[in-house]
């Protein structure tokens, strides 16, 4: 009785931009000088509005925010890879890719200030509400995945975000399994922040990547250097090319750091050293990959200094507007709930509504 090797297995890790700001051109994507700037300003948005709603939390004028400084480079390139009539099954911590989709600031003021109407993208129906509850948007990114190819739609893959965390969720394994046995043209992009609030990356699975899980569902698995704008640009184009040919789902790993606090309710210092964060600090992914558009000579001071002024200028119209008071609808969570109005949704409706006036007339 031979003890055989039946199969031997390896896991890849890719990376294009050092924390220098030189690039690999051998891996270099297919990128124009357009897309290499409307990347960088998207990240920079991004940047610069999650400072500004931190700001604005810290001075009582915005609910509990989810922090994402620092993992820009995770989620928006992954926009730039897909096509606006694919899906977007985000989390939380994806403020830039959201505005990436056609989102408004207004609607990033909205949503975290407990707003429902902040969770309709007016601009994109393939963007679903964030998901708080963990690892249950990747079922729906499959299922949506699979659904559009029964439907004929060949082109169309479903991208979806989750944490490290979230890959102790059931859901995240039976998604993967249901998408490697149907083929589903699905991106699982987790943005491995070292974090689940304080549980450290260490104390939620013993595997040493995340990127080898997939290894157990037969489907793509690659890590990438998160904090690596064409690394995670590049991976998230290759997938997506893949599942449109048919090839199936992938699973991204991109290594990166929660710059910030979990949300504005926790103290990282509680569990993680100060050390730590300057050794990510370095690692930039903004800082990064300015370098490198400076060294092409596609980036400058002055280009600098007036993308921070129109963007600060952008923030301060949408604040000023905001609170200026806008019309809230007590009742919007009621709506979208089917795509077509179901009546025990709308007897709970009228049950809500009804309750809020008596309220009203008891003062
Ligand atoms: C099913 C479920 N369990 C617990 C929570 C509470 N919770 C909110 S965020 C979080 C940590 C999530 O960590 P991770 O998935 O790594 O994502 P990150 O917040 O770091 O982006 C937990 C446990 C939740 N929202 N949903």
């Amino acid at each position: 009785m031979p003890l055989d090797t039946i199969g031997t297995f390896s896991v890849s890790r890719l990376s294009i931009l050092d924390e220098t700001g030189k690039a690999d051109t051998d891996l270099m994507p297919d990128l124009s000088e357009d897309q290499l700037i409307y990347l960088y300003e998207s990240m920079t948005l991004s940047r610069m509005m999650d400072a500004r709603m931190l700001n604005l939390q810290r001075q009582g004028r915005l609910g509990t925010l989810p922090v994402c400084t620092g993992q820009e480079a995770a989620f928006c390139p992954a926009i730039l890879a897909i096509r606006d009539t694919d899906w977007f099954v985000g989390s939380y911590r994806e403020l830039g890719a959201r505005l990436m989709r056609g989102e408004t600031l207004m609607n990033a003021l909205l949503l975290f200030n407990g707003y429902e109407e902040g969770n309709v993208n007016p601009e994109n129906d393939r963007t679903l509400p964030i998901s708080i509850v963990l690892g249950s948007q990747l079922p729906h990114a499959v299922g949506l995945a699979y659904a559009s190819r029964l439907k004929g739609e060949k082109d169309t893959v479903a991208l979806t975000v989750f944490g490290d965390g979230s890959t102790s969720e059931g859901d995240f394994h039976e998604a993967l399994n249901f998408a490697g046995v149907l083929d589903a043209p699905v991106i699982f992009l987790c943005q491995n922040n070292q974090f689940a609030i304080s549980t450290p990356r260490e104390f939620q699975t013993r595997s040493e990547t995340i990127a080898q899980k997939a290894i157990a569902y037969g489907i793509h698995g690659i890590q990438v250097d998160g904090n690596d704008a064409l690394a995670v640009y590049q991976a998230v184009k290759e997938a997506a090319d893949r599942a449109r040919q048919g090839e199936g789902p992938t699973l991204i790993e991109a290594v990166t750091f929660r710059m910030a606090m979990h949300t504005t309710a926790d103290d990282p210092s509680r569990y993680r050293s100060d050390d730590l964060v300057a050794s990510w600090e370095k690692k930039d992914p903004i800082t990064r990959f300015r370098k490198y558009l400076t060294k092409e000579g596609i980036w400058d001071d002055d280009r600098q200094t007036a993308l921070e002024a129109r963007i600060k200028s952008d923030i301060d119209a949408a604040v000023k507007e905001f609170e200026q008071g806008v019309e809230i609808k007590p009742d919007a969570p009621f709506d979208h709930v089917f795509g077509t109005p179901a009546q025990i949704i709308e007897d709970q409706r009228a049950r809500f509504l009804a309750e809020l006036e008596k309220e009203a007339d008891h003062g």
